[in-house]
């Protein structure tokens, strides 16, 4: 067995991976970028390189500069995790030229796996089935047409060099066919440049179940059952559980020989994903990872092996831990992968500093796997994730009640987080009854809709209180003396009380503030009055009822966690409107931090309302810019390549002449 092995990433997978290394008492050397310097995979780690710049390509991706840190740490091994080089057959075979064992598949594996119509070729000579349809050599668009006729509509016109989603075309009718296939032919070329394509039967409701297999060097393979990953958002997973629901042992037996023959046709070593798109009693090769996958959580709840360490053991010339029939199922897990992503912003990263983050406890139905502590920025560099929170029970009803509740422990504030969304999914019936398929988020659009809620009065009370027990309204920083400061609201007749107005969203809310003794006070919304006391930081007693409460406070701004909810409350000085209130008008400040990749804005040029001004690009999102107003460019802040902070100022207008 190594004595010291090197992660080749950073995040959750990271320090999930040093778990186990430590586990099996084996030292662990990380590596990071500038932005990772005070990460937690590097407090994990026994030692901590750095290798470069924060873009992943000056860093996470240079193996050269991996290797060669390997080296000098003396580590035999590197583990990639995902991602990154993870799949990358010139890394693993540079490790192996270099003598360090690569924690995963032989190169050849990995190149005969990543394309996808090879791969497909490779699994139909191996018997492993295949969507009907045809994927030869054959471009000629008459040729093509005959055999939509043969496989019968709808069919699926396939960009044989796209995948996840991207370059597919569904044609319900035959005089439809020609045009598709030239529209399809001209995004493959555009964006692959190869523009030939398969034609598939297009299934409608298709389910993504995939099948874990594992191989050692001795010739032993076995699989460890079933994840469904259906739940999916632009073909990027939110919920994966093990195992499928409704799946039967029959089809269970089934699906695993197919994927264990998929992978001894390809002499596969280490842990791999055999992926299927299934429906009804059907299933059909999709594509096979070479990696460990992000979900590989679920797997190890139901069967209680740890997945890592098999790869550390098969990685080191060691048999298989477990032969198939020691393989059992117990149980149900599911896991919600907790994403930084901005639903009012069409799930675009949101990144800034994580000021408030506590998750829910753990324990025997709670796992959770994170990269990430209090304090802790999300970078525009990398993937926005927070954690993975997995919940096992002895089945999937059980497995959900925990997966519920978790998620409305989970308290995080100072970046927009999917976990609306994942606690929406977690409580919808249709969900809970386990009718899951690819289609299902598609159904139920309302469950992705960016509602910014009207916060309840428990999240005024909540940051009132907050804001009375630490000094008072409009606290100028810095002058304790200033008469904005008192809170008394001492009035000459009548009952003090002091009127605020409170920005939720877009919406303004008066509030009025009659403060009574003990830090008590009566909180008037509306019509509705609260009385309301705060006997200690994290408790709320709202007309008698007491919660438990987080207020994470930056500025003005308090963002309360209560209820498995969170809403952020903003005190508006009326006297100061912030610059933001101005953007939109004759101001263009960036959504997001990001780097400026195409500028097209000159000052002096005549815009009109909605022309593209610039792009912005953040963790492999683009986003285009454009002019808020008909006007002149009066200045442009930035130039291309410039990375810049979220609301930083770009371009500046002025009315047109
Ligand atoms: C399909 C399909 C329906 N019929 N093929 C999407 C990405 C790539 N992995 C394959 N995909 C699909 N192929 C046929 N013949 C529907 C999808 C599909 C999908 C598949 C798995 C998981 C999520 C998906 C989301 C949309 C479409």
């Amino acid at each position: 067995m190594f004595r010291t092995i090197l992660i080749a990433n950073r995040g959750e997978i990271a320090c999930r991976v040093i778990r186990t290394a430590r586990r099996m008492g084996i030292r662990t050397v990380a590596v990071f970028s500038e932005a990772d310097r005070d990460a937690l995979h590097v407090r994990m780690a026994d030692e901590a390189w750095y290798i470069g710049r924060a873009p992943a390509r000056e860093s996470y991706l240079l193996g050269d500069a991996i290797i060669a840190a390997a080296k000098r740490a003396g580590a035999e091994a590197i583990h990639p995790g995902y991602g990154f080089l993870s799949e990358n057959a010139e890394f693993a075979g540079a490790c192996m030229a270099d003598g360090i064992v690569f924690i995963g598949p032989p190169p050849a594996a990995i190149r005969a796996m990543g394309s996808k119509s090879a791969a497909k070729a490779l699994m139909e000579k191996a018997g492993v089935k295949l969507v009907p349809g045809y994927h030869g050599a054959e471009q000629d668009p008459g040729f093509l047409q005959a055999q939509a006729e043969t496989i019968g509509y709808p069919v699926l016109i396939k960009a044989s060099a796209g995948g996840g989603g991207k370059g597919m075309r569904v044609v319900e009718n035959p005089v439809d066919f020609a045009a598709a296939l030239e529209v399809a032919q001209g995004e493959a070329r555009a964006s692959f440049g190869d523009d030939r394509v398969l034609i598939e039967r297009y299934l409608t409701r298709p389910r993504h179940i995939e099948i874990q297999v594992f191989a050692d060097t001795h010739g032993n393979i076995v699989h460890l059952f079933e994840r469904d990953c259906s739940i999916q958002r632009r073909h990027q997973k939110v919920i994966e559980e093990a195992p499928a629901p409704g799946m039967d042992a029959a089809r269970r037996a089934a699906m695993g020989q197919a994927a264990c023959e998929a992978a001894r046709a390809i002499g596969y070593v280490g842990a791999g994903t055999v992926e299927f798109i299934a429906e009804g009693d059907d299933f059909f090769f999709m594509e096979m990872n070479t990696r460990l996958q992000v979900e590989h959580p679920v797997t190890e709840m139901i069967t209680g092996q740890d997945l890592v360490e098999w790869q550390l053991r098969v990685a080191a010339g060691e048999e298989l831990p477990s032969r198939q029939q020691q393989i059992s199922l117990t149980g149900h897990a599911i896991e919600a992968r907790v994403y930084a992503e901005d639903p009012a912003r069409d799930w675009m990263p949101s990144t800034g500093v994580l000021n408030h983050l506590r998750p829910p406890q753990t324990g025997p139905h709670i796992r959770l796997d994170t990269g990430v502590r209090a304090g802790d920025a999300i970078s525009v560099h990398y993937d926005p994730m927070i954690a993975k929170l997995i919940a096992w029970g002895e089945d999937r009803d059980a497995a959900l009640r925990h997966l519920a509740t978790a998620l409305d422990d989970y308290e995080v504030a100072g970046v927009r987080t999917n976990l609306p969304l994942l606690r929406r999914i977690a409580v919808e019936p249709e969900f809970q009854a386990g009718a899951v398929d690819t289609g299902f988020l598609g159904r139920h659009p309302r469950l992705l809709a960016a509602t910014e809620d009207t916060p309840p009065a428990l999240a005024f009370a909540a940051a009132l209180a907050t804001l009375l027990a630490e000094g008072g309204v409009a606290n100028p920083p810095g002058d304790p003396h200033s008469p904005w400061g008192l809170a008394n609201a001492w009035r000459l007749n009548g009952a003090g009380y002091q009127d605020l107005l409170l920005r939720a969203g877009a919406e303004a809310h008066e509030a009025r503030v009659f403060p009574g003794t003990g830090g008590a006070f009566t909180l008037q919304l509306g019509r509705a009055r609260h009385e309301i006391l705060r006997p200690e930081p994290g408790t709320l007693i709202l007309d008698g009822v007491r919660r438990r409460i987080a207020v994470a406070r930056s500025g003005d701004a308090f963002t309360v966690l209560a209820d498995g909810g969170s809403w952020t409350v903003e005190l508006v000085d009326k006297l100061h409107p912030k610059t933001e209130d101005r953007a939109g008008g004759d101001l263009l400040t960036a959504p997001m931090p990001g780097r400026v990749v195409r500028l097209l804005a000159e000052p002096g040029s005549e815009v009109t309302r909605g022309a593209v001004m610039l792009v912005l690009e953040a963790m492999k999102v683009q986003m285009r810019l454009t002019a808020p107003c008909d006007g002149v460019v009066e200045a442009v802040r930035v130039a291309e390549g410039d990375l810049v902070e979220e609301g930083a100022e770009l371009i500046r207008f002025r009315p047109p002449d």
